[in-house]
């Protein structure tokens, strides 16, 4: 008990402390805020939106309101939410950028900054609403609510628009042109403390600029620490090749665009924003069984060859489908080679662990992919892609360097 009373004090001062810094880093930003809904596609499409997103808050100057992650599970009629401090740290962010997660924005500042009567919707121009009396030729609207992520995405912290704004022509690209400050004369903080887009402030693919923001995105330690006890536990001592494999019934429809595009989702990651290395090709989508193998072996090979120090011992392999487990085991039993998987799926663990592989196959058309290219990238890791370059191109290239 006199342990407790001498103590006493001293808890005291560490809470208050505590609580304090939690305040102060709480206060308003008088330069005003950046929300928005992650409304289109699943990860990897949010995640490419999320780095565009960023750098228009710092553009703007506006402090970004962290959103949390829109998930869709079957059979569920409305997304989930998930916190966007589940799969990545808020702290890495702020080496970048002012940030603050959704919840302690509503919870701690909304009823300040952004009273209800004053939530206004910005969207690019009007957006109909599905049901038809709802559209009002009047009253024009963003219909921000109206649909699925839409709604539940801003039910969960109670959010209602009393207002649209249409904010075209303005756009987000701050890298180009004087596009900040024409937004910050237009909707100077004062008077627009909150702005609050219908999607996400930004383009899909990534903008090329905003690739490198990628390193301020670093795994929670739950995440972290899933993926190293994977690797450590159940993969054999040793390198080892993560593999990507988009190859679900989504996909196999998504890939017959091929035909009539130029680039397809994140296309530009290998073939280049401007199609500098090549015109798009079917292959690069989706590949056949006997090539994945092929381009498997040819890597191992050529990793033994130039690191014989650091030989492949396994591959990991990821997929929103088939893992082709079977066909992989007995294509590299030869050769000594394991293949895993996660015995459950989770996306977000398939990403932490391909992030940490020592050599790493993704599709290049896919946005899934191309988060985890990102990633290696700022460590510096190398990344290939399936089919790229092309079978042809490949060949040309080796007999040229031959010569
Ligand atoms: O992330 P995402 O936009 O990438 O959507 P793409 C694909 C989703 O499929 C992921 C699951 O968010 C995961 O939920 N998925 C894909 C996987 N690969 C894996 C994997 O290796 N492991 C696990 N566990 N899950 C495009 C979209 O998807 O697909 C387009 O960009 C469109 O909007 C198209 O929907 C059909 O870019 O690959």
């Amino acid at each position: 008990m006199q342990w407790l009373k001498l103590k006493l004090p001293f808890i005291y001062l560490i809470c208050t402390v505590t609580w304090a810094t939690a305040w102060a880093n709480l206060e308003r930003d008088p330069n005003g805020y950046l929300t928005y809904c992650p409304c289109m596609g699943r990860f990897g499409n949010q995640a490419d939106h999320f780095l565009g997103s960023l750098a228009f808050a710092k553009g703007l100057n506006r402090t970004l309101i962290l959103p949390p992650w829109v998930e869709y599970r079957k059979g569920e009629m409305r997304s989930r939410q998930v916190p966007f401090n589940t799969y990545f740290d808020v702290e890495p962010l702020k080496d970048y950028h002012r940030v603050i997660l959704m919840s302690d924005f509503m919870w701690h500042l909304a009823d300040d900054v952004w009273p209800e009567s004053e939530r206004v919707s910005f969207c690019y121009m009007e957006r109909k609403s599905l049901q038809q009396d709802k559209n009002d030729p009047d009253q024009p609207n963003c219909h921000a609510k109206d649909g699925n992520p839409f709604g539940p995405f801003w039910d969960t912290y109670n959010i209602e628009f009393v207002k649209s704004e249409f904010y075209g022509p303005l756009h987000f690209d701050v890298h180009h042109s004087t596009m900040a400050t024409k937004w910050q004369s237009k909707y100077p903080a004062e008077s627009w403390p909150v702005l609050a887009f219908t999607g996400a402030p930004a383009s899909f693919p990534v903008q090329l600029e905003n690739r490198e923001l990628q390193k301020h995105m670093q795994w929670s330690a739950k995440y972290r620490d899933a993926a190293r006890d994977f690797i450590r536990k159940v993969l054999p001592r040793g390198a080892f090749v993560g593999i990507h494999l988009r190859n679900g019934i989504d996909w196999v429809r998504a890939c017959e665009h091929v035909k009539d595009s130029q680039h397809l989702f994140a296309s530009p990651q290998c073939l280049g924003y401007k199609n500098e290395r090549g015109a798009l090709y079917p292959e690069l989508c989706m590949q056949t069984k006997e090539s994945i193998v092929r381009q498997l072996k040819r890597t191992i090979k050529n990793v033994r060859q130039t690191q014989p120090n650091n030989e492949i011992k396994s591959v990991f392999v990821a997929s929103d489908a088939n893992h082709m487990i079977g066909e992989l085991n007995v294509a590299l039993s030869r050769m000594g080679i394991s293949v895993h998987r996660l015995p459950e799926d989770d996306p977000y663990l398939d990403l932490a662990i391909l992030g940490q592989s020592n050599h790493f196959i993704g599709n290049c058309i896919s946005s899934y992919s191309a988060f985890v290219k990102r990633e290696r990238d700022s460590h510096g890791f190398p990344s290939y892609f399936w089919s790229f370059p092309k079978e042809k191109d490949r060949q040309q290239s080796k007999a040229h360097e031959e010569l």
